[in-house]
């Protein structure tokens, strides 16, 4: 990819000697210089793709860059793990004219951020599944371009919005598969591949990714190649990953992990991590949310506390989160709670996160107890 564009940085560089390096941010993270080598420091690169998609960097966002990179090779992609870590993204990124926000529940400092970028000229599209954002799409004049509902995955409201081709449709199939949403798009495919096979390419897509779960250039290569149309199964590096990831017994480590410290109360099943947080080989709250179900909880709590903050993630589990309409609504209440004490949360129905005072996780926890 970077090979391909050579010719085009080399025209820049002449005309634009002072430009920084910026290719996925991968030679910034690298440390290389444009100053390096003998040349006097004149030689230099600059970034000059206009359209910025940022996403997550699970099977949802990989799926949804591949749905991108199907309709713009030349896109540039970030991979975050949450919305603070885009906001971030967004705020150094003073180039792209167009940005793609997936699937990332919008913040007020995100929004406020994003509609800054507008009104300098920037044209901005939120494609998401959270329950925040689906309630900011009815905000009029809001000055972004939202599409947000929730019951799909991300990647199939982005495949809404895209229109791409046939082969695209089975891989935001297996994003709803992984992320517990239906979509016109599951059904098709299902029909068509059946079941058994969808979940297991989702299956084999989720666990490499998690084989490395900070390397963002897998991410990128695994992206290009779904955006050409192979199953996940197909593409050599996602599937040897898949098979180390199976042969080491990750799964089942991370499983006897949480169930070695998994702490339930009237069906809240907590696992509590502090500064040093302890390796649930990738597979963090999959693992906690599917033994909170074999202990009968309802609703799965992770806690990563630092000295002030806390992030919390909630899943909602079992036969009553399987039915449309559960008692507690996790999306909603974290929405709420932190509305009230701060600072930021939200999600869906069954999955939600939350970044709070660490003074306030045991009333989120007492309200739980109550709630569920
Ligand atoms: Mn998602």
């Amino acid at each position: 990819m970077f090979l391909g564009h050579s010719s085009d940085f080399l025209a820049d560089a002449r005309k634009d000697t002072h430009a920084q390096i910026k290719v996925d941010g991968m030679q910034e993270r690298n440390g290389i210089s444009a100053q390096a080598g003998n040349e006097p420091a004149q030689l230099s690169w600059k970034d000059d793709r206009r359209t910025h998609l940022i996403t997550r960097g699970n099977v949802d966002g990989i799926v949804s860059a591949a749905l991108f990179y199907a309709r713009d090779p030349g896109l540039r992609v970030s991979f975050v793990t949450s919305t603070s870590a885009a906001l971030d993204v967004v705020r150094r990124d003073i180039q792209s004219k167009e940005f793609f926000i997936v699937d990332l529940g919008i913040t007020p400092e995100l929004v406020k951020n994003l509609q800054d970028k507008a009104k300098l000229g920037a044209k901005i599209h939120l494609l998401d599944h959270h329950q925040q954002t689906e309630a900011f799409a009815l905000v009029q004049n809001s000055g972004l371009d939202v599409h947000a509902y929730q019951g799909a995955s991300a990647a199939s409201v982005a495949l809404d919005y895209l229109k791409v081709n046939h082969g695209s449709e089975r891989l935001a199939a297996i994003a709803d598969i992984v992320e517990y949403c239906q979509s016109p798009y599951l059904a098709k495919a299902e029909a068509e591949y059946g079941w058994e096979r969808l979940r297991e390419e989702a299956r084999i897509l989720d666990y490499s990714w998690r084989f490395m779960v900070d390397d963002d250039r897998f991410r990128q290569v695994a992206a290009r190649k779904l955006a050409e149309g192979l199953w996940p199964s197909e593409v050599g590096e996602i599937h040897r990953r898949y098979l180390q990831v199976v042969n080491e017994g990750r799964w089942e480590r991370a499983l006897e992990k949480v169930r070695s410290r998994l702490v339930v109360k009237d069906r809240v099943g907590v696992l509590r991590f502090g500064r040093y947080r302890t390796s649930l080989f990738g597979f963090g709250t999959r693992a906690l949310a599917k033994v909170a179900e074999e202990e009968g909880c309802s609703v799965a709590v992770m806690i990563n506390s630092r000295k002030k903050r806390s992030s919390l993630s909630l899943r909602g589990v079992g036969a009553e989160y399987a039915g449309k309409r559960p008692r507690l609504n996790l999306g909603e209440f974290v929405n709420q709670f932190t509305a009230e004490y701060g600072l930021s949360g939200g999600g869906h129905p069954s999955s939600a996160g939350a970044k709070i005072h660490t003074r306030d996780v045991p009333r989120l926890l007492q309200e739980v107890y109550c709630l569920v």
